[in-house]
This record gives structure tokens, sequence and C-alpha cells, in this order.
């Protein structure tokens, strides 16, 4: 089978057994390309339930993970709204304020929300508090602003669990919220859900995003990867989307965990012309899976 995405044969990368502390599971993570490093921060669901993001840094990375053994983000006492736990990040560098964005799901009684997060040297995150109130998730902020604003994509899970997209001046208020990515429907391999994967990737085609879908099985839910491109200019025009799912769930640490038959990715970059996409696998582990950015580009256009 020709696959556009190659599995790192040193997959899965990180399980609970690299955890240096209890824990129930590790997945979904954050992902930065430092240059001398690869930083992650790890979606640790804890033994009590609740999820917390801890960092990892490794040379290559691909082996010799080190992970920290505090919380870098954790349910923040007196932060009611996330005090289920926080999840599943995606890190943005913002070149023109030399800061990281970290958007990620705090999930409370309420349900999940979206919320913002800056750090400059992953010492110590600074919250900016909720950007959408629940059902919401799956968020991204694109690496730079477009007509002087900011613009972040997420997923209110109510109205079709489609990606919207959405604008502010200060990260704080947001709006012009406009619907972008639809499901499917019927029996398309992101027929019931999408989500934002990866932070937006810069490309002359467009902006890259890879993003989950979700095709509801008599079994339960199977999350797939595929792929669109976006307007340089204006993000809220689709050029281009996948008609076959780039990714599925195939090895056995994919199709067995804590919740089976799962791909989600949440972190990557491009390193000469190529894709590397740290994914979740089946909520129990983190992965890595890399392609061609071309051959990407191609599929997407080709249909
Ligand atoms: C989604 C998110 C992810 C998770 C996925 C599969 O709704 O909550 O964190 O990996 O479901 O369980």
């Amino acid at each position: 089978m020709r696959t556009l995405f190659k599995r790192c044969e040193l997959n899965p990368l990180i399980t609970v057994r690299d955890i240096p502390y209890p824990a129930n599971t590790v997945f979904n993570a954050g992902a930065v390309d430092m240059g001398d490093k690869v930083l992650l921060l790890l979606r640790v669901e804890s033994c009590s339930g609740r999820s917390h993001l801890t960092l990892a840094t490794s040379e290559d990375g691909v082996t010799n993970w080190h992970v920290e053994d505090w919380a870098f983000l954790h349910p923040g006492e007196g932060f009611h709204e996330e005090s289920y736990g926080v999840e599943d990040c995606r890190i943005t560098w913002m070149e023109e304020m030399q800061t990281y964005l970290i958007a990620y799901t705090a999930y409370g009684e309420h349900g999940p929300a979206v919320a913002l997060a800056r750090t400059n040297d992953f010492r110590q995150a600074a919250r900016i508090g909720i950007a959408f109130p629940p059902d919401n998730k799956d968020a991204v902020v694109f690496p730079k602003k477009i007509n002087g604003h900011f613009v972040m994509l997420h997923r209110p899970s109510v109205g079709g669990g489609s990606i919207w997209i959405g604008y502010s001046k200060d990260l704080i208020y947001w709006g012009r919220s406009q619907a972008l990515l639809s499901t499917r429907g019927g029996p398309w391999w992101d027929g019931f859900r999408v989500g934002a994967g990866l932070v937006p990737i810069e490309t002359k085609a467009g902006w890259l995003l890879i993003y989950h879908g979700v095709k509801q099985m008599a079994s339960g839910p199977i999350y797939r990867i595929g792929g669109a491109l976006l307007d340089l200019e204006d993000p809220s025009k689709l050029i281009a989307r996948s008609k076959n799912f780039l990714m599925t769930p195939i090895e056995l640490y994919e199709r067995v965990g804590d919740v089976p038959n799962v791909l989600f990715p949440t972190g990557g970059f491009i390193r000469d012309n190529e894709l590397w996409m740290y994914y979740g696998a089946a909520d129990s582990s983190v992965c890595l899976a890399r392609a061609s950015l071309y051959e990407i580009l191609d599929e997407l256009i080709r249909f």
C-alpha cells in the first residue's frame, strides 16, 4: 500500500512508561522545532483521570526523550473552567511577539473550552484566558497576524462538529466567527466530526492545515488524518481539501489503547521540505510520521 506518511520505525516514541511519575497515559502533544532539539508538550492523564501538560525534549526529535518530572501546565487552583483538566495543546511561535502561544482545551464542569497561555522560555506559562466557551476544542493559532488580526481555528462540538475561524486584535476578545470546514456527512472518513490538528503551515499554495476527521462506526469512532489548503490572505476561504484520508490507524499501537482506532495530530513542523507530524495513537502514546510537503500539496491540489 502506498502511503504519503511514513511512520517512524521507533514508534511509539513515548508511552506512559517514559513518564517519571505515576500516570495513566500520555498522548496528543504540541511540538516545537528549536533547531538543536524538539520540544513536546505532552498531554499526560494522571491516575485521577484529569490531564495536565508536561515537557519532553529530544535532540533528534525521535530518541532519548527527557520527560520532566513536573507539570508545565496543571489544572490551576482558582481556574474553575479547567478544574477537570488541561488537554491537547497546540503551540505557535509568534515571531512578531517573540513568544509561544499555547492553545489548549480547558475542561471544566461546564464542558471543554478553548483557552490560551503564553511562554517565552517554557519555564513557566502565563494564562491569557478562555477564548471560546464550552463546547469548544481543537484550537490552533496561526503563526502570524493576518490583516492586523490574530487568527484562530477552533471546533464547536454542537452544530455539526465543524472547524470554525475567529479573529482577535488582542488575543482576549474573539469575533467575526465563521464556519470554515464542515463534516462531510454520510459514509465519508470525515463524515461525523472534524478538528484542526497542526498549526497551519504557510506554503506557496496556501495555508496547509492538517486536520483529524472522524467516522462513526457501529463499534465506535475512527479518527483519521486529512489535509486542507486555506487562502493565504483570507484563511476563511477553503481552497482544497483531501477527498481521501492521508493516514488511517493500522498499527497495533493505533488500533489498541484507552480509545482504540485514534490518530490525533497536534504538533508538527517542516524540516528540509518534510512534514514532521507528531500524533497521539489510541489515546495511549505519542508517535511520529513524516511526509514530503510537496507530495501532500500535490495530493490536495489534485482533487
Ligand atoms: C477527542 C479529544 C482527544 C482524543 C480523541 C479520541 O474528542 O478529546 O483528546 O484524543 O477525542 O479519544
